[in-house]
């Protein structure tokens, strides 16, 4: 602490603030505030993470390098970021009872390539499922690395229910024998049976990687099967229905831990990102209250609203409905492109992706659907009414004649909508 009447005698540049140091790029963080202030956000992925946490991901905790693990480090002056990486593993361990948790992973898919690194050899067999049918990229899309060091085998979704059909995968994994069998989804509506699918991994011999990513918050609330009892490999992103920062984490079973840790580092990563392991930190802590668990209810029960009233308004689901936070909409019948559709939403001022439907007659760049997510709308304070309006605004935007005029008149509704639900009023 300097002393008072001292002055710092670091550079001015150094002590500038972002908006004096480099205005270009502070204008284009504020500009980003307001896109996300003034859209409705249905990106089934995203989320808006608390205050809590986008402090500590901007905390000096940037600065430190902190190779090796707690206790272990190959730098000095570690003792601190020692007990925050302490703390962020104790409480992950115990909003999910995992027995052994690495929370080091950049990101989601190189938590997904840890847990292979530590359990394949280049040509080993997987069975994941299918990108085009919800899967994800590191589930071994065939340019992805896991699609071109590990022999990969996909299940897909059943043509006619549009959910997974266990005993097609059963048949998959007596036929292919594979050493690790992944499940979790980036686009499915349903519940997913791990244990189901723990089951089958057994009768074959094989591992099994749960990737929670996308309902990793639902997990940690209890309103989806718990994947981290019945699975050898637990992996998630924190930023998804978890809201925390943009990162990963690594659960498994006590005697698999010392393989991943040596798996992420040296295996993979240099330092570790210690600003985001403390925002994780904070993360877990918010995942572990009431009001989280209330939030992730209402998650839920946004989306189950919104699915109903898309179908009532003639729009066909996948499967026909949702259990979770996400929907999958295909388009054919009201004659739009998951593209156009991402378009014109866009347009009205409500931010979706378009995504393949299982068996898409079109590329991935065109589509047949779109994915709605809940979980952003949420966290930003929708309930029910909100989402009837929401809903009224998406069937309005992707009728077949609408024009400007009607256009633009839906995008006052988005803006009175979301008048009443400040965003970051501190920014
Ligand atoms: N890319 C992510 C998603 O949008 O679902 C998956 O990690």
């Amino acid at each position: 602490m300097a002393r008072p009447g001292i002055e710092p005698k670091t550079q001015p540049e150094f002590r500038a603030p972002l908006a004096e140091a480099d205005p270009d790029l502070a204008e284009m963080i504020r500009r980003e505030l307001e896109r996300q202030r003034s859209t409705i956000e249905l990106i089934a992925s995203e989320n808006f993470t608390s205050r809590a946490v986008l402090e500590a991901a901007a905390s000096v905790l940037t600065n430190k390098y902190a190779e090796g693990y707690p206790g272990a480090r190959y730098y000095g002056g570690c003792e601190v970021v020692d007990e925050v990486e302490n703390l962020a593993i104790t409480r992950c361990k115990s909003l999910f009872g995992a027995e052994h948790v690495n929370v080091q992973p950049h990101s989601g898919s190189s938590a997904n390539q840890a847990v292979y690194f530590a359990e394949l050899a280049v040509g080993d067999s997987i069975l994941a499922m299918k990108l085009t049918h919800g899967g994800h990229l590191t589930h071994g899309m065939k340019i992805n690395f896991s699609g071109r060091y590990y022999h990969v085998h996909s299940y897909g979704l059943d043509r006619e229910t549009g959910r997974l059909n266990y005993d097609e995968i059963e048949e998959l994994a007596r036929e292919h024998q594979p050493r690790l069998i992944v499940a979790g989804a980036s686009a499915y509506p349903r519940s997913i049976d791990f244990e189901r699918f723990a089951r089958i991994a057994r009768s074959v011999g094989a591992r099994l990687m749960v990737d929670m990513a996308h309902i990793a918050g639902l997990v940690a609330a209890e309103l989806h099967p718990d994947p981290v009892a019945v699975s050898d490999y637990v992996t998630t992103t924190t930023h998804k229905t978890l809201a925390g920062p943009r990162s990963g984490v690594i659960m498994c079973k006590r005697g698999l831990g010392k393989g991943i840790d040596k798996a992420v580092f040296p295996g993979l990563q240099g330092g570790p990102l210690m600003h985001i392991i403390a925002a994780k930190a904070a993360c877990f802590k918010l995942a572990a209250t009431d009001e989280f668990r209330e939030r992730q209810r209402q998650t839920v029960a946004n989306a189950a609203l919104l699915a109903k009233r898309l179908k009532e308004g003639g729009i066909q689901l996948v499967s026909g409905g949702t259990d979770n936070h996400l929907m999958l909409a295909d388009l054919t019948d009201i004659g739009l492109t998951g593209v156009e559709a991402e378009k014109r939403l866009e347009e009205v001022g409500i931010t979706v992706n378009k995504n393949a439907v299982p068996y898409d007659p079109l590329p991935a760049t065109v589509t047949s659907g779109i994915r709605i997510g809940t979980p952003a709308v949420t966290s930003r304070g929708f309930r029910e009414p909100e989402m009837e309006e929401t809903a009224a605004i998406i069937l309005s935007a992707l009728s077949r004649n609408i024009n400007e005029a009607e256009k633009k008149k839906l995008r006052g509704r988005v803006n009175e909508l979301l008048a009443g639900f400040p965003l970051y009023p501190h920014l």
